[in-house]
């Protein structure tokens, strides 16, 4: 196996970008041009943009995109006085999304080499790498394929760093009329554009909905169904939050019935804290979470690999990103719900822990009651070792897809552990209820998922799955926190939800 460590983005340097970026007053002189800058400017809800895009002609701005569903603009503009200079009747709030971009958590790929594929047999009634995929068994899928595999009819928008429309296992599989690139938050419908470049996430994710049973590789969930690439990671591995919104945006508007989310905004950490300014931009993808879901879309997420109680923000003085030695974190007050992690706390959105092979809490994940509303397997390459060695085999095998150095796309599969590979088995698990049960609004398929769901006990007092494995020293590398945690509430709970989601149970 070949180890592809990828680098990733710290939360701190999120921050960092974020400094330079909050003067966006009135000191410099209006007809010095400032850098070329994206605003979202929101009309008042339920109103007309008209007015807006005119003061924004008017304060030098450029709409790129006009989301009039949900009254939102997406700007750009070099005047630096541009936020003071639109404000005016028919314009409820500007922001400026500088530094607002979250890094995608995307964790390393043990990739599976190219002799290892060819040698893998498996049972000859299944696909040939079936033997590696667990978490299938784990959530009773070939016993739903013996019923139901999944109807072309359901469409899953993967909202992520795109999906590789070449790859043998998923080349069926994709909705390319329905795949687009979000990216700046503007839609571009070019096949190169929705296609993956330096992330292989995206295409790890699809797999597990619908990767095909095609005697090649591995299954998906619901093989039968079709995935949309709708591609919200930029090439510096960030989501912001224009692309969430056209993201949000373009599933609802094209007939999709539902979206996986595998990333994780964290306003509250990075943004909302003492920071009036960039509400607006979180209330708009709040706009757009909210538009999706009256169109019909159940919006499915990750709760997030920082092992952190989601339901205790406002008085756990943890940070979810570790801190230096000796740095106080800060207390974690006013909260509200401009600053809900998004979309993971958004109402009306399936949050998803992960367990590995154990169908124990995964030493990373996310947890807390009232947040977490599903479990599924995410993989753990601590949990057999307690911490000591990591077993790639414990997480979770899928179809991956990136360019390499001289642009050629490189497919293949391998293994990858988060919330964002349990968040896919909601999904595709979601997807096969659909396809049995046409017509679910997306409520009633959220009651359903968490109705069908196994139920899982709290572990007994304090949960350390990894004592061998010392706390990374900052700056924080994903894992960002590991340690003791505790599962709080009864058969449904803070670790788990309402249960392990079940393929079988929702198509029988
Ligand atoms: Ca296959
Ligand atoms: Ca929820």
């Amino acid at each position: 196996m070949k180890n592809l460590r990828r680098k990733t983005l710290a939360a701190a340097s999120v921050v960092a970008l974020g400094v330079g970026l909050a003067a966006t007053g009135g000191l410099a002189p209006a007809a010095a041009a400032g850098p070329d800058t994206t605003f979202l400017v929101l009309a008042p809800q339920g109103g007309k943009t008209d007015k807006a895009a005119a003061r924004v002609a008017a304060a030098k701005g450029t709409v790129v995109a006009s989301y009039d569903q949900i009254g939102v603009l997406v700007v750009r503009s070099t005047n630096p006085d541009f936020a003071t200079q639109v404000a005016g009747a028919g314009v409820e709030s500007v922001a400026s999304t500088a530094g607002l971009g979250t890094a995608l958590d995307e964790g390393e790929t043990v990739e599976v080499s190219a002799e290892e594929v060819a040698n893998a047999t498996g049972d000859p009634t299944k696909e040939p790498m079936y033997g590696q995929q667990w978490d299938m068994n784990m959530i009773h899928v070939p016993q739903a394929h013996a019923v139901n595999s999944g109807s072309s009819n359901v469409v899953v928008g993967v909202l992520d760093s795109g999906i590789s429309s070449s790859h043998p296992d998923l080349a069926t599989q994709i909705a390319k009329d329905k795949s687009v690139s979000c990216i700046g938050g503007v839609t571009d419908t070019t096949e190169a554009a929705w296609n993956p470049t330096n992330s292989d996430h995206g295409t790890h994710v699809a797999g597990t909905i619908a990767a095909a049973v095609n005697g090649i590789g591995v299954t998906g969930i619901a093989p039968g169904v079709k995935v949309a690439a709708v591609k919200v990671v930029n090439n510096d591995g960030f989501i912001y939050p224009e692309a969430a919104v056209c993201g949000f945006l373009w599933a609802a508007d094209h007939g999709m019935q539902l979206t996986n989310n595998s990333y994780f905004i964290d306003p509250w950490e990075l943004n909302c804290r003492n920071d009036a300014r960039q509400r607006p931009v979180w209330q708009a993808v709040q706009r757009a979470i909210r538009y999706s879901q009256s169109k019909g879309v159940l919006n499915v997420a990750s709760a997030g690999n920082s092992n952190y109680d989601l339901a205790h923000k406002n008085t756990d003085y943890d940070s979810p990103n570790n801190l230096p030695e000796g740095q106080d974190p800060t207390p974690r007050v006013d909260l509200n719900s401009a600053c809900l992690d998004l979309p993971a706390e958004a109402p009306g959105v399936v949050t998803v822990s992960a367990v590995g092979p154990t169908g124990q809490k995964s030493y990373y994940s996310s947890y807390g009651q009232g947040v977490i509303d599903v479990t599924a397997p995410g993989g753990d390459s601590r949990f057999r070792t307690q911490g000591a060695r990591s077993t790639s085999t414990d997480t979770i095998l899928s179809t991956i897809g990136r360019l390499d150095a001289q642009g050629n796309m490189v497919n293949g599969w391998g293994y990858k552990q988060g919330t964002s590979m349990s968040g896919p088995h909601a999904t595709g698990v979601a997807a096969l209820a659909l396809s049995a049960h046409p017509g679910m609004t997306p409520g009633q398929l959220s009651a359903f998922l968490e109705r069908s769901a196994v139920a899982q006990s709290c572990p007994a007092g304090v949960y350390d799955p990894v004592p061998n494995w010392p706390v990374p020293v900052p700056p924080a590398t994903w894992p960002h926190n590991i340690g003791p945690s505790y599962c709080s509430g009864g058969e449904r709970n803070g670790f788990y939800g309402a249960g392990m989601v079940d393929a079988f149970n929702v198509v029988k």
